[in-house]
């Protein structure tokens, strides 16, 4: 048995990154943050995070004010290496590995033999052992566990990070984790280290099952997203309430079926399901579809919105939410921020943009003269049409009578108590 691990540096302090190396530091480990984002690093070194996720704040504060959490640019020497970038899609939906590919350049000048490095960033299958072959063209003087095997002197294994946006902090901790090595001895120096901070099951695997592991949980999410925003527009074609058709359907003991919304966002849900479909294009039909089903979403609301706005002569145009999801602040391949700046540039009237998360428009919506971000109470008294795109816990403050005489247009089923006609069979009559 190897001895405990008391220094480990995280390679990229993001959304996983960060919340990692602040736990470890917790449980008193040293921890060496790297990222090359320099704000970021001056940020965490002030004891502040560059993000807001619930409770990392107090997290990275007490960590760095111990002296456990320190964040540099460039990684120093440590027992153990996290491997934590992001690995985002292509134009071409292909998986660009090219901040795993510079990580690995920046860890292998201070690599030592008994050095273990886990991978973490979503990834498709085989990328643990393309990392091993990598480092190994980089340090001929180690060996490495895709030829060495058991002997190697550098153990790789792969560990799949599956905490929700929202939830980080406790999922970190709470949640089972799937430890993948590349050979039995990496799985198991691995386990070591996630057992550390983790309370949940660590699982043994080889690192491509658990590579596959991770994006079959993003895919499974994504084609039950995708049955419930079919029905959707199914319902939406046939004058049918698509929540009160899951609401009934949910009372069957075997079905389970999701909540249909104006797309799916984020940076997993909507990227990782193409890693399986480019491994394996002809065998992996349905989650292609589901992904297409996903990405038409947005475009069948706006068509909605868009039917409304055209009986309007200068029509106001409320849309409430822009973040991929609701209570964060997270905007990343969000639908709503994708409709918003669709109906602003359509020109389809004047467009309002709500959003409390948010101190100031995106980027992406700067550009148009005829959208205004403002607050919640002056959108509702000025719209002619209300667009629910996030379901915001703010938003149930609304009350029925400031949606009076408004063409709502309430794409989460959020206000569904407020806004339908409970009539015996159940169909809508919002708009
Ligand atoms: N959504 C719906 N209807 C639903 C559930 C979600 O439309 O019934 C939408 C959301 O509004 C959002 C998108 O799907 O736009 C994704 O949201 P989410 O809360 O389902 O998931 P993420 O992307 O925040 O986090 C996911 C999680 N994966 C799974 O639940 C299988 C998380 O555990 C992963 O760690 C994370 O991806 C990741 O980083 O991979």
């Amino acid at each position: 048995m190897q001895h405990k691990f008391s220094r480990v540096a995280i390679i990229g302090l993001g959304y996983i990154g960060l919340p990692t190396a602040a736990t470890l530091a917790s449980r008193g480990v040293e921890v060496i943050g790297v990222d090359v984002n320099e704000h970021a690093v001056s940020m965490i070194t002030q004891g502040k995070v560059h993000f807001s996720e619930p409770d990392l704040d107090m997290l990275v504060r007490a960590a760095v004010m111990t002296g456990k959490l320190r964040a540099v640019v460039t990684p120093e020497p440590a027992e153990a290496f996290i491997i934590a970038v992001p690995t985002p899609l292509t134009d071409d939906k292909r998986p660009d590995l090219s901040f795993i590919d510079a990580a690995a350049d920046s860890i292998a000048p201070v690599l030592e033999a008994g050095n273990l490095i886990v991978l973490e960033s979503t990834s498709p299958v085989g990328t643990s052992a393309r990392l091993s072959r990598q480092l190994a063209e980089l340090r001929p003087d180690l060996t490495f566990p895709h030829t060495a095997g058991e002997r190697s002197d550098i153990r790789i294994a792969y560990c799949p990070e599956r905490i929700l946006p929202g939830r980080m902090v406790l999922e970190l901790v709470e949640n089972d984790r799937i430890i993948g090595g590349l050979t039995p001895a990496c799985a198991a120096r691995a386990d070591q280290l996630y057992r550390i901070f983790v309370k949940g099951a660590c699982l043994l695997t080889d690192a491509n099952t658990a590579e596959l592991v991770k994006l079959t949980e993003n895919a499974y999410r994504d084609v039950n997203i995708a049955f419930a925003n079919e029905l959707s527009m199914i319902c939406d074609g046939m004058g049918l309430d698509v929540w009160r058709v899951i609401e009934l359907s949910n009372r069957h003991p075997r079905v389970k079926i999701l909540q249909p919304g104006p797309g799916v966002g984020g940076h997993c849900i909507a990227v990782d399901p193409w890693f399986i479909v480019d491994g394996m294009p002809e065998a992996s039909r349905l989650i292609r579809t589901a992904r297409e089903v996903n990405d038409s979403k947005p475009h069948h609301i706006i068509d909605r919105i868009r039917r409304h706005a055209v009986r309007f002569k200068d029509p106001v145009i409320a849309c409430l939410g822009l973040t991929y999801k609701p209570n964060v602040d997270d905007l990343r391949e969000s639908p709503a921020l994708e409709i918003t700046a669709h109906i602003a540039r359509e020109g389809l009237g004047k467009v309002l943009a709500v959003e409390p998360h948010i101190r100031s428009l995106p980027p992406e919506l700067t550009e148009f003269d005829n959208l205004h971000y403002c607050d919640m109470s002056e959108a509702l008294a000025e719209a002619d049409i209300a667009v629910l795109l996030v379901d915001h816990a703010e938003f149930r403050a609304i009350e029925a009578k400031e949606l009076l005489n408004k063409i709502v247009i309430d794409t989460r089923g959020f206000w569904r108590d407020r806004l339908y006609v409970p009539d015996r069979y159940g169909r809508a009559a919002a708009e």
